[in-house]
């Protein structure tokens, strides 16, 4: 399919001025060469409205099952869901095995780009003898089905043949990124007693070897359930070697035989456990399981990337150690047959165009990524983009926080050559898949909305009471209807379960999902998510969301990326402290006092007076977590003069001290 260009709904479909970014008045209908080969159709809508489960039972035909269910749901024990009940599937046999059976062996599963530029071309019947062959490994390795294995390895393939191998044979893996410390591998292994870890000798980033198997050296000296550390060769390094425990990938699993035959496991199997990551205390292991997991990441990446298998090129530019890696780069995308890319290393090595080189080297019609992500390309400028083909792209998807209206059109613009669709993804680690974004070439979008719920999926904004609030409310996002994908438990804490998403709030058939986002209904009911509730700033008792603070200073000419945060103060109970790295050329010169005083007036205009920042820092770059969230809880320290707390979940923790020295310059 090409793009469409010079068409009527191309443009943005009134004045391109706000009043307030967060009621946004561009809209984008949805394009009408699209819409008539759209996987997504109205349809799916009404059949939902009309039969909520029998909808779900139908998405699920889009799985293999060795046994059909004989109940869509069992709820009857909330908040503990059964999906699919009686059912049984192999997980790893939906993403591999069948399409090599129904012939599609040689269709490329993955093109895989390492950093320093090697490559590999993986079909899906090379990837149906790698999954065999490791899943004969661990079982000689003498796991078997529900134990746990950690994967902590850098974005090659081996990752995924290991969680397709643990899929396979019934393992519950438990993928740990590889940016993660010694100390947070460890404190995860211990909580699923994992006792296999597999990793590698090293990482490339940046240009750079950095090590991987020393952490896990460290973290298994005192981690006593692991038997085995299996351990690939990519870069060569040295590396510490304990007989008895530690394998060479390449000694053990290239040795096995190529054959395995796979075998199917309860709907509610355990799939995966993912740690939540970013906040203090001990991580939450997030527990998925096998049949509703897989429906919803199948359906969803369907119907919302449009995905079709003879012609496209599906990128996700997550890492695998994000829940957006699972369920958008092996689960969704192999179990609908995707030709996909998978890239290893940074967008800026090793120069700011690597991406873009990628789109253009491999066709990619598809690509998935998170705002953080494209303010980045933004903040290099839009010249690097424009050097590269990108006609390929048709469809462009969002994730990972509120996406500012201005990274929006810049994304559709430089990105989608001002005509492909957008679709800003919210859901969460907890719910498995998407569950709010538009559907191409069915629902409207506007810059900067998730716009409502997908088909079979329910959500609604509430008040503290737990009512509804109104067109043009606001209040905390709640899921009041269980869905396939949902959590099934935080793994070994039941109580801990109950009280982060059941407890708050409840309707007249029991517990709702509370989701910890804050939200609001525009005047025709799309949906705004306003970041965590806890980013929500309450400032002389006027409630105002960091991101809508953010969007506002995004949007001005001179600033490439801000993060908010809510400082305690006096006065006002909370003060707004923004943090703002500047555009590249540009306005630098008059960094300083001057240029500060304008932004300060410019949220004020976008905002109210109520939103202007209390204080506006300059600086070279944010603390964020390796999957691209800003960790405003740093800010919150640095601007209340605090020392700083846990930084091992940060990607690069040389960022604070940069943060730090910059304030000493004058801004
Ligand atoms: C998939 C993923 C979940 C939290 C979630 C919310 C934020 C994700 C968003 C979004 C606004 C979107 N979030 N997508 N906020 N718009 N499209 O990110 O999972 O790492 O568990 O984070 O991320 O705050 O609650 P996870």
């Amino acid at each position: 399919m090409t793009q469409q260009t010079g068409s009527a709904e191309s443009g943005p479909s009134s004045a391109a001025t706000l009043d307030n970014l967060l009621s946004e008045n561009r809209t984008f209908p949805p394009d009408e060469d699209f819409a008539r080969s759209a996987n997504a159709t109205q349809s799916l809508y009404d059949e939902a409205a009309a039969d909520r489960e029998a909808f779900w039972g139908s998405q699920a035909e889009r799985l293999h099952w060795d046994t059909p269910w004989t109940q869509v749901l069992d709820w009857s024990n909330a908040p503990f869901a059964k999906w699919f009940v009686g059912g049984r599937l192999n997980v790893a046999y939906n993403c591999v095995d069948r399409h090599v059976e129904s012939g599609h062996g040689d269709q490329v599963a993955i093109h895989w780009e390492g950093e320093p530029g090697d490559t590999r071309t993986i079909t899906y019947a090379d990837l149906r003898r790698e999954v065999a062959k490791t899943a004969n490994a661990l079982t000689s390795l003498g796991l078997t089905a529900g134990d746990r294995v950690a994967i902590y390895l850098p974005m090659i393939p081996e990752a995924v043949f290991s969680m397709l191998a643990c899929a396979r044979l019934g393992l519950t893996h438990s993928v740990v990124f590889g940016g993660f410390s010694a100390e947070a591998l460890r404190t995860r292994i211990d909580d699923a007693e994992a006792s296999l870890v597999i990793t590698s000798d090293g990482q490339n980033r940046r240009g750079k070897v950095l090590g991987l198997k020393e952490n896990v050296d460290t973290a298994v000296r005192d981690a006593h359930s692991v038997r085995n550390v299996l351990v690939v060769r990519r870069t060569g390094k040295d590396v510490e070697w304990h007989d008895g425990r530690d394998v060479w990938w390449h000694d053990l699993v290239d040795t096995q035989s190529e054959e395995h035959t796979p075998e199917a496991f309860d709907a509610e199997h355990p799939l995966f456990i993912l740690y939540t990551s970013g906040t203090t205390g001990k991580p939450k292991g997030i527990l998925h399981t096998s049949g509703g997991y897989l429906t919803q990441a199948a359906y969803t990446h369907h119907a919302v990337f449009d995905l079709k298998p003879d012609t496209d090129v599906y990128w996700c530019g997550a890492d695998v150690g994000w829940v957006t890696g699972h369920s958008y780069i092996v689960y969704g995308p192999l179990a609908n047959r995707a030709t996909s890319v998978m890239y290893e290393g940074t967008p800026n090595t090793p120069h700011e165009g690597r991406w873009w080189e990628i789109v253009q080297r491999y066709r990619v019609s598809i690509l998935y990524t998170a705002p953080t992500t494209i303010r980045t390309f933004m903040k290099w400028g839009s010249d690097i983009p424009a050097r590269h083909d990108l006609s390929s792209l048709r469809l462009l998807g969002s994730v990972g926080e509120p996406i500012n209206p201005e990274a929006w059109m810049w994304y559709r613009e430089h990105i989608g050559a001002a005509a492909t669709p957008v679709v800003d993804t919210w859901w969460q680690t907890e719910t498995g898949g998407i569950m709010i974004s538009p559907l191409p070439g069915v629902t409207a979008a506007k810059p900067g909305s998730a716009m409502g719920t997908l088909p079979g999926i329910s959500a609604k904004i509430v008040d503290e009471n737990g009512v509804e609030v109104g067109r043009g409310g606001g209040g905390y996002l709640v899921l009041d209807q269980p869905w396939p994908g949902m959590l099934r438990g935080i793994w070994g804490d039941e109580q801990r379960f109950r009280d982060t998403y059941w407890s708050r709030f409840r309707d007249e058939s029991g517990p709702i999902y509370f989701a910890g986002d804050g939200a609001k209904y525009d005047a025709e009911g799309a949906i705004w998510l306003l970041g965590r509730v806890d980013d929500v700033m309450n400032v002389s008792g006027h409630r105002i969301s960091t991101t809508e603070v953010e969007s506002a200073l995004v949007a001005h000419s001179s600033v490439a990326e801000a993060a908010v945060v809510g400082a305690a103060d006096a006065t006002t109970g909370q003060g707004i402290v923004a943090f703002v790295i500047l555009r590249g050329g540009g306005e630098s010169a008059d960094e300083g006092a001057e240029l500060v005083k304008r932004l300060r007036d410019h949220v004020a205009k976008e905002i109210g007076p109520i939103a202007k920042p209390r204080q506006i820092l300059v600086v070279p770059e944010l603390p964020k977590t390796r999957s691209g969230k800003i960790m405003r809880r740093l800010l919150r320290d640095v601007a209340e003069n605090r020392e700083l707390g846990d930084v091992t979940t940060l990607q690069d923790s040389s960022v604070m001290d940069l943060i730090s020295s910059g304030l000493a310059k004058p801004a």
